[in-house]
């Protein structure tokens, strides 16, 4: 006989009371989520087919070319949001303000502001490979009714209520949690559905991948290049094994599963480093430490950091527990 396996869609019914503050409305607002994922994931699946490919032309507030599909998957993300009045604010890494969401017909009672990177890893797009989605959901600060301000947004990630990702891969998941564990989701495209697939995922205590843009070396610190010669030294169980996809989404994945540290450190090229700490960081880190995982900046606890603006970068090191504490160590 074969194994019934549970829905996305049942998974967040059956789960909404176990949530502290649950009122139905963070299931809508995943639920949206989830539909969004479906929509996204279809146009990114057509990618080859149609004229969509290539840079739009625009610039992001980061100053990288924008390619045509994350533009596409900001407004699907942005569009299903605000269609089905489910939050009040969103921030995406696409765009350079919040957007409020003011509803007339509840008076903007809406509870929940989310972040949002609606195509990650841009760079590979064009060429096949995967990309993905970051959410992260925060309760709004201000009162519930009024206008949303930034300081809805710059929340530091313990604060977070949920924080997820869709993985656009071999196979779509949709991976999150709610502060319970992490679940993962696996697409069946045929049906549409997303069907439970990797409950209660889990990153081995430590393992042997690393995933680091190597080309970057010689502008790393000292503590980072040094890590990587004590990952590549012959001794114990290393020298490890190089992955890198450069698609956080991709490498933070692979690496849950089989374990693995992933890193993106400031380099003289990039002083605070890459990756947004709203958008990238927070909702990776909160998944991390959900899988009994770790990430850090090299010195403290990503979700620690109070945010000064809605686009910052933070250096990160993210991934199974004793690798994130071993890096640590040589960064002091
Ligand atoms: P993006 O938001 O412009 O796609 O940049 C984020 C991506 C991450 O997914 C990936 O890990 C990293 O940038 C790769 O950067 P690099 O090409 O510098 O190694
Ligand atoms: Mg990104």
């Amino acid at each position: 006989m074969t194994k019934q396996y549970k829905t996305l869609g049942e998974f967040i019914i059956e789960n909404q009371d176990s949530f502290k503050y649950s009122s139905g409305e963070l299931s809508r607002l995943l639920n949206g989520l989830r539909l969004a994922a479906k929509v996204v994931n279809h146009e990114v699946n057509k990618a080859g087919l149609v004229d969509i490919l290539g840079e739009a032309g625009d610039t992001n507030i980061q100053g990288e070319n924008q390619q045509k599909l994350d533009v596409l998957a900001n407004e699907k993300f942005i569009q299903t949001l605000r269609k089905r009045e489910i939050v009040c604010g969103i921030a995406s890494e696409e765009e350079d303000d919040f957007i409020s969401i003011n509803s007339f017909d509840n008076n903007n009672q809406n509870k929940y502001v989310v972040l949002i990177d609606p195509l990650d890893g841009s760079s590979n797009i064009d060429v096949n490979v995967s990309v993905g989605t970051i959410f992260s959901i925060y309760r709004r600060v201000t009162p519930v009714g009024s206008p949303v301000t930034m300081d809805d947004f710059l929340q530091p990630g313990t604060k977070q209520i949920a924080a997820g990702y869709i993985v656009y891969g071999t196979s779509t998941m949709l991976v999150y949690t709610t502060g319970d564990g992490v679940n993962g989701f696996t697409l069946n495209p045929a049906l549409g559905t997303f069907y439970l697939s990797h409950p209660g995922m889990k990153f081995p205590e430590t393992g042997n991948i690393y995933s680091v843009n190597e080309g970057n070396y010689v502008h790393f610190p000292q503590g980072v290049k040094d890590y990587i010669k004590y990952c590549q030294k012959e001794e114990d169980d290393r020298p490890y094994t190089s992955r890198y996809i450069g698609s956080l989404v991709s490498d933070f994945h692979r690496n849950m599963i089989k374990g693995g540290i992933y890193m993106y450190p400031t380099s003289s090229k990039a002083p605070e480093g890459k990756l947004r700490l709203l958008y990238e960081c927070n909702p990776m880190a909160f998944i991390a430490e959900q899988a009994d995982g770790l990430a850090s900046d090299g010195k403290q606890r990503i979700m620690e950091i109070d945010p000064k603006e809605l686009h910052q970068r933070v250096p990160f090191f993210c991934g199974s527990k004793k690798m994130v504490e071993k890096a640590k160590e040589f960064m002091k």
